[in-house]
């Protein structure tokens, strides 16, 4: 085997391997700032790729915060009832199962209002 047949198949398996790694990945919200007030979640989504098979996972104190998962009006206006799902264990973890976009809230007083709101474009 020549030196350059040998490249291009390390160079083959190594762009396979990367694709087969695509869809794993888990995104814990805001890094290390977790789930809290004024964080600005905008940005921090911005400098993510969510894929279907992704885990997004909520770290918060869970007497201070909450998760609600809601549509776009509810997100645009932080209304907490009626919700898609509700979560408050302060360590919530959920696959991305479609390709959709998706918003979440805390449910806790004006955190919302506070910029405690998540939206995210989860791609195939
Ligand atoms: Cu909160």
């Amino acid at each position: 085997m020549s030196i350059f047949t040998c490249l291009l198949l390390i160079c083959v398996t190594a762009s396979l391997s990367l694709v087969s790694a695509r869809g794993g990945e888990t995104h814990v919200v805001g890094g290390d700032e977790g789930w809290t007030q004024f964080p600005n979640y905008g940005d921090w989504a911005q400098g993510q790729t969510f894929h279907v098979g992704d885990t997004l996972l909520f770290n918060y104190d869970e007497d201070l915060h909450s998760v609600i998962q809601v549509n776009e009006t509810a997100y645009e206006d932080c209304i907490k009832e009626p919700n898609l799902a509700a979560f408050s264990s302060g360590n919530d973890s959920f696959r991305l199962a479609e390709a959709s976009r998706q918003w979440y809230i805390c449910g806790v007083g004006d955190h919302c209002e506070n910029g405690q709101k998540l939206s995210i474009n989860v791609l195939p």
